[in-house]
């Protein structure tokens, strides 16, 4: 049996927001499964000192209560929408159904085809309703979040110099990295 100091330092502690304010971004998963990979996006939002909406809401088992939440993103004072799903993944391409907001989807990878199916059901809009589509999974969820740090950035000095410091220690870290 492991310590349990050791399992503790696996084990992150809950996800507490620190960002005060309106939300400005909504992060909208098909299901609470999807939760531990798009905690990712909404810690980094936070670090950026956005709020953030998280809603696990299903395009397919809770289809009203969906577009509800997505046509009411605008008035409630949200600018950009992270939708996740996976397997059949409509949920991203449901939501730039019912608002203008820039939707950026997050496929998440499915136990039976490791998330190619989200891919592809997320990216394939029809013409005239788009949906920005990330990678599959983790990587998706922190690049959805830095895009909507980068969208709000065009209005925002705080977070235009907050993304510039991000990644130039981002750069720095991978400079001075030491391999063995
Ligand atoms: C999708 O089905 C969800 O976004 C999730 O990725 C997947 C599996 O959902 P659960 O069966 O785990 O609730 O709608």
């Amino acid at each position: 049996m492991q310590p349990s100091s050791a399992v503790s330092e696996k084990t992150p502690a809950p996800f507490t927001p620190t960002a005060t304010g309106k939300p400005l971004v909504g992060i909208v998963m098909g299901s609470t499964s999807d939760w531990p990979v798009m905690e990712a996006a909404a810690r980094l939002l936070d670090e950026f000192g956005i709020a953030t909406e998280r809603r696990a809401l299903s395009a397919h088992r809770t289809p009203d209560a969906a577009l509800e939440w997505g046509r009411g993103a605008g008035q409630r004072g949200l600018k950009v929408i992270i939708a996740a799903a996976g397997g059949a993944a409509h949920l991203a391409g449901v939501m730039a159904a019912v608002t203008p907001l820039p939707v950026l989807g997050v496929p998440m990878e499915s136990a039976s085809l490791k998330g190619l199916d989200s891919l592809l059901s997320m990216v394939q809009m029809p013409g005239g309703i788009p949906v920005a589509t990330f990678s599959i999974g983790k990587p998706g969820a922190i690049n959805s979040a830095l895009f909507a740090v980068a969208i709000l950035a065009q209005g925002d000095e705080r977070i235009r110099k907050a993304l510039d410091d991000y990644r130039a220690a981002q750069s720095k870290k991978v400079l001075e990295a030491k391999l063995p």
